[in-house]
């Protein structure tokens, strides 16, 4: 049985993550997906929230229904060691994305031997990306076309509490 991990930040989980996920699925028999922290960004969500909307996003999703998700509490390494992964499953939009996953997938191998697969996303989503995501709906545009159903609520009601 092959295991993957689909790590990133989901700060919040959106359409172009989906996509990745779903390409991975179908390539491994278990995606677990990992809601890591990305020690250069600040989150808007906490991990437990974001651990739960992608859970129940991928839950309703067909293509996705058997995903895990869970949070990774350290090294990307560590977690992928402790659920038996063989290897990580990244998306690219592009060649900026590139340049910032290879030095990872590099840190990754150095540390542990794993490896890293780069998926290129679909071109609808190329970009989507969670910040920008967060940084129109901080300034009232919309974004519900560009996330699952009900994250874009989730994210508003947390930029609303932010403000208050
Ligand atoms: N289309 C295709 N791919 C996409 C799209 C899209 N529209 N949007 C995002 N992606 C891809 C990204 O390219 C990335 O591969 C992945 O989805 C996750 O993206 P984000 O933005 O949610 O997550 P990041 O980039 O902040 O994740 C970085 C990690 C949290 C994975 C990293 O910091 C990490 O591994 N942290 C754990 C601690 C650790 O081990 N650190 C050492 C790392 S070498």
């Amino acid at each position: 049985m092959s295991i993957a991990v689909c790590p990133g930040s989901f700060d919040p989980i959106t359409l172009g993550h989906l996509d990745i996920v779903r390409r991975a699925r179908r390539m491994f028999d278990v995606v677990v997906v990992g809601v890591a922290r990305n020690a250069s960004k600040t989150a808007l969500l906490p991990p437990e929230q974001r651990v739960e909307l992608a859970r129940g996003v991928l839950a309703d999703d067909p293509e996705t229904a058997d995903v895990r998700v869970a949070e990774v509490p350290g090294l990307l390494v560590d977690f992928c060691r402790q659920v038996g992964a063989v290897a990580v499953v990244k998306g690219l939009r592009g060649g900026a994305d590139f340049d910032a996953e290879l030095p990872m997938a590099l840190m990754n191998r150095h540390l542990s031997g794993l490896e890293t697969i780069f998926v290129p996303g679909d071109q609808r989503f190329e970009h989507v990306a969670s910040s920008l995501v967060k940084d129109v709906a901080r300034f009232g545009g919309p974004i519900d076309d560009l996330v699952p159903p009900g994250v874009g609520d989730v994210v508003r009601a947390a930029l609303a509490g932010r403000r208050s």
